[in-house]
């Protein structure tokens, strides 16, 4: 295959809710043949109207073709599709979210079975798949010879992006960034009740706290630099014992517009240990230590 030459690899996807349907169809979209299985045949119907082959069992499916995607619902139901199925010689690609030590012990498994195995996190909902410029991409990690080997055909559904060879990482970065995601929805439902008691349109104010969010990304990078340099002191403007004194305005605020303040207090009570412990010229980088303990 030249450079210039698309790529038709051939695959199998094993499973077909939203996420599998997804891909299956950007993949078919540009021309690869696929072979599709999933439990409740019913959902795979559509897909051989759009010129998918479709599998009578997980057997056939991984039989049809070496690269073999997966995206169920959780690694359990990974390890009961593929239980009967023959694996050797596959290069197994599995797109299920898991734990790292899931993913690691998933791979193991893959090896004894004498398949090849690269994990996935996908960052990014079913409509952004197949869909240019969407945004979402996929994690990698595991076996760089097989990201390198279908590296056309795995950016076709979306962007990819390799973290490792450790089968752990695509899921480590995967729930990394998705716990921050919901750090960032804790923040927003808290800020949406605090004015909701209010004659405030949430509409009118959905751009001020989205722009101050953004603004305030740039706070990721200085927290990097500091776990970096092990210094959690250096640079910082915003002192820890400086925030702590002004919480208690924060719970004030919660009180007064009738607002718990269940998501607020966790965080507070972390800096305020840190603050104990001898913390106060500190950012907000000492709290990763703290936690990671
Ligand atoms: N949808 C999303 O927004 C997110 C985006 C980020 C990544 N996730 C993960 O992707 C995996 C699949 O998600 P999904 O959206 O396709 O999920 P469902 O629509 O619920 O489909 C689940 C499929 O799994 C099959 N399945 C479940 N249990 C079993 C089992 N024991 N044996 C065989 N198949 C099983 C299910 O089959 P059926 O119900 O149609 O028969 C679906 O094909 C997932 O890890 C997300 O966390 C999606």
């Amino acid at each position: 295959m030249t450079h210039d030459s698309p790529d038709r690899t051939p695959l199998s996807l094993l499973g077909l809710g939203a996420m599998g349907t997804a891909l299956a169809r950007a993949w078919l979209a540009a021309g690869h043949p696929v072979t599709v299985w999933n439990r409740t045949p019913a959902r795979a119907e559509a897909l051989a109207a759009e010129g998918a082959k479709v599998a009578g069992t997980p057997a056939q499916a991984v039989a049809a073709n070496t690269l073999v995607v997966v995206c169920l619902l959780d690694d359990r139901s990974v390890g009961e599709v593929l239980a009967g199925t023959d694996l050797t010689g596959r290069d197994l690609v599995d797109l299920t979210t898991g734990t790292p030590a899931e993913a690691r012990d998933r791979a193991a498994w893959a090896g004894r079975r004498g398949a090849r195995y690269l994990d996935g996190g996908i960052m990014a909902v079913p409509p952004m798949i197949g869909v240019p410029g969407s945004g979402g991409y996929v994690l990698y990690s595991g076996s760089p010879d097989l990201f390198d080997r279908y590296r056309r055909a795995l950016g076709v559904p979306a962007g990819t992006a390799f973290v490792g060879a450790d089968p752990g990482f695509a899921a480590l970065y995967d729930v990394a960034l998705l716990s921050a995601m919901y750090g960032m929805f804790a923040g927003v439902t808290h800020a949406f009740a605090l004015i909701r008691q209010e004659d405030v349109d949430p509409v009118a104010f959905a751009p001020l706290l989205a722009d101050w969010l953004v603004a305030m990304t740039a706070s990721v990078q200085d927290t990097a630099e500091r776990l970096r340099g092990g210094d959690h002191t250096e640079g910082v403007v915003s002192t820890l014992a400086m925030q702590v004194a002004g919480t208690p305005t924060f719970l004030r605020t919660a009180e007064q517009q009738g607002v718990s303040a269940e998501l607020l207090r966790p965080y507070f009570e972390l800096m305020r240990r840190r603050l104990d412990e001898g913390g106060g010229a500190e950012g907000l980088s000492g709290l990763v230590d703290l936690l990671a303990r």
